[in-house]
């Protein structure tokens, strides 16, 4: 039967249709677009998969709440004319009972351009078809870094570009037809189109922004790492991690509330001077740890016990770290951490051949140098030896310089995604301890700046948070929660959120939030709209966001390493 007649056949009955019966690989076959709806695109009819997934569980994520969803798993592949790559897609349609017109393109973490089965659930649950792509990479268990090198020396370049932008806005075009397809909606009834993704996924939803501004109605970008940016070198972990756990000590009640989060980095930044802690004693017992994030923090260590006291130069090597990287001449490369964050992704590591503590590198910044600007088809840097910051700097402007307009994601003209009526709720963990937080203020203030260059300062946050609004997470880890801070809030919620805004119009003056760990754990908490900033008064009772003009400066930064602007 042709598309045609099943239209025809099944009328106005779609909505009744049940999951088992829609979720066949002929259905879906009957419901890819055209070859050539995108330029250029064919598809391979005999890649497709469909199996219906029934009561699957999800629980304790950070993106989404709690839920039990049953869909359709669905894949495919298609082809560049020319070329001879296959770009593989997965959709999970929800059953056809609690489709709600809705569309959620999901992105990947680190060199991963997808983690489908971790964040497609997240818009499964709100009625929305939930894509992703394996970049054309080879397999869904490929990231980027492995396909990178053609050889040592030769860039695979389509690649750069399917990751950088061009695969998910292919997989949304082609996902939101096919949706309309699958679900019987009339070309003419809208399918409102998302995107959902943090860090590596945060700066594949500003590409998007950035590139494909007619195709989204709402964006949920969190903590993106839109600038691949400072490798972060950086010295022991147990006197680094004291200074961290004295500064949450003393910077805690600085926001009016005791309750071990730091929701003002800010205020610690002002009045609260590390050197206090030199001389206090510290303690760790031998630790042999490893850890694996969603983000750029990949490491594995063992470590002997260390017992001492916090050093001047263990506080000067902290001091620095905050202060950001700067080269030799003084002038500004980049943007560091807020106090009170961890050092995990900057610490030192123990070199059990020598018995000393050596500088460290995280894993994805040694690979960013070793495989993407010098071009080895290695993970790692073999050594630091004869690296200065001035070398730093170097690399950060030889990234930027080679993959402009490919990974860079800093384009501040929107123009295009806000005419089409989008809306973007970005949000931001205070205390990151991978993407500065204050990499996201700074973009915001760009895109602030670019869109409306004639008006004041404030006049240009109202206009901006009409349709684009910054949360900072108070006491919030890289994409998650923060064990150091356990009371601090989580934004869950916020395919509910934007929904409301995108499709009833309910602006989310302050973002719903919930405690996810600790004996506060399922309080509900708001989150104040940048450049707002929370306070709480009469003894911790009365949660206001307050303007404050001394606070917001210490977010501003002026790149001066560069002759061009950074964005
Ligand atoms: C899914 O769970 C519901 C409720 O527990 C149950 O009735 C149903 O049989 C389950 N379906 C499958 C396919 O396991
Ligand atoms: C979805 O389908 C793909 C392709 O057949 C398969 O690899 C994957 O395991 C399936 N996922 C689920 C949750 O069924
Ligand atoms: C809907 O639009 C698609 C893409 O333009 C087209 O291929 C298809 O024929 C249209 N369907 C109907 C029923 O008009
Ligand atoms: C820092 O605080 C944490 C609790 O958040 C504790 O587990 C850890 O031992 C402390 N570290 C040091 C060096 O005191
Ligand atoms: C902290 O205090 C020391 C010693 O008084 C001073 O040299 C330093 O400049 C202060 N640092 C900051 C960031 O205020
Ligand atoms: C740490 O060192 C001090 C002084 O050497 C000693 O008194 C103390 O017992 C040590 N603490 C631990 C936990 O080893
Ligand atoms: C690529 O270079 C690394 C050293 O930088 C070397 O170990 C490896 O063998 C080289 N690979 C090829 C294919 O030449
Ligand atoms: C990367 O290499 C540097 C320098 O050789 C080393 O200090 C660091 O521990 C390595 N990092 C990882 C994650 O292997
Ligand atoms: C900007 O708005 C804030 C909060 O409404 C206000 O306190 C501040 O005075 C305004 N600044 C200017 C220059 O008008
Ligand atoms: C806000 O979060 C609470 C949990 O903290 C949740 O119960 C509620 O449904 C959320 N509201 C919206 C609009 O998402
Ligand atoms: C705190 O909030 C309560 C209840 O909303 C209100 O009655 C009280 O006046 C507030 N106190 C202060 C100091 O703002
Ligand atoms: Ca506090």
């Amino acid at each position: 039967m042709n598309r045609a007649l099943i239209l025809l056949a099944s009328a106005s009955a779609a909505y009744a249709t049940s999951l088992s019966s829609a979720c066949t690989a002929a259905r879906v076959r009957d419901s890819l677009p055209e070859d050539g709806y995108i330029l250029g695109v064919t598809f391979d009819h005999d890649s497709v998969t469909a199996n219906a997934v029934y009561n699957s569980s999800h629980s304790d994520e950070v993106f989404f709440p709690d839920a039990t969803i049953n869909y359709c798993n669905v894949t495919f592949s298609y082809t560049h004319e020319g070329s001879d790559d296959s770009v593989i897609v997965g959709y999970y349609m929800p059953a056809p009972s609690n489709f709600k017109n809705r569309f959620l393109a999901t992105g990947g973490g680190a060199y991963a351009i997808q983690s489908g089965s971790m964040s497609a659930p997240g818009g499964v649950m709100y009625g929305a078809a939930s894509g992703f792509t394996d970049g054309g990479f080879g397999s869904m268990d490929t990231d980027f870094d492995d396909i990178f090198l053609l050889h040592n020396g030769t860039i695979n370049w389509p690649s750069v570009y399917m990751f950088g932008y061009q695969a998910i806005r292919e997989m949304t075009i082609i996902g939101k037809q096919f949706t309309k397809n699958f679900y019987d909606v009339s070309n003419n009834t809208k399918v409102y189109s998302y995107y959902q993704g943090c860090s590596e996924g945060g700066r594949e939803g500003f590409s998007q922004a950035q590139r494909a501004g007619e195709e989204y109605d709402g964006l949920m970008i969190g903590a993106p790492a839109i600038r691949y940016e400072d490798p972060g070198l950086l010295p022991p972990p147990c006197e680094l991690e004291k200074i961290v756990n004295e500064t949450i000590a003393a910077c805690d009640p600085l926001d009016g509330r005791k309750d071990g989060v730091v929701s003002r980095s800010d205020l610690c930044q002002l009045q609260f001077n590390m050197t206090s802690i030199i001389g206090k004693s510290y303690y760790c017992a031998s630790s042999s740890s490893s850890s694996l994030g969603l983000g750029f923090g990949k490491r594995d260590s063992t470590e002997p016990a260390q017992n001492g006291t916090v050093s001047a130069e263990g506080v000067a090597v902290a001091q620095k770290i905050v202060d950001g990287l700067h080269d030799s001449k003084g002038r500004r490369a980049y943007i560091s951490y807020q106090m009170g964050a961890s050092f995990d992704d900057a610490a030192t590591s123990y070199d059990s051949t020598t018995g000393e503590w050596g500088l460290d590198i995280a894993g994805a910044g040694g690979e960013w140098i070793a495989r993407f600007l010098e071009l080895h088809d290695e993970d790692n840097l073999s050594s630091l030896e004869g690296y200065t910051y001035d070398t730093l700097v170097g690399y950060m402007k030889q990234g930027m310089t080679r993959y402009m307009d490919s990974l860079q994601t800093t384009i501040p003209d929107l123009t295009e995604f806000y005419e089409n009526g989008g809306k973007i709720i970005h949000f931001h963990g205070e205390q990151d301890e991978s993407i500065p937080t204050g990499s996201s203020i700074h973009y915001y203030n760009s895109v602030r700046q670019t869109m409306y260059p004639g008006k004041s300062y404030n006049a240009s946050t109202a206009a901006l948070k009409e349709w684009y609004k910054l949360f900072l997470v108070p006491g919030a880890a890289h994409c998650d929660t923060n064990t150091a801070q356990p009371n601090g809030p989580f934004p869950q919620t916020n395919f509910e959120v934007i929904s409301r805004w995108v499709e009833k119009g309910i602006e989310p003056v302050t973002l719903n939030a919930t405690i996810l760990q600790g004996e506060y754990e399922g309080n509900n908490e708001q989150l104040c709209a940048w450049p707002l900033r929370p306070y709480w008064k009469n003894g911790g009772k009365n949660f206001t966001c307050e303007y404050d003009q001394a606070s917001i400066d210490t977010f501003n930064y002026n790149f001066d390493a560069y002759k061009l602007p950074l964005y």
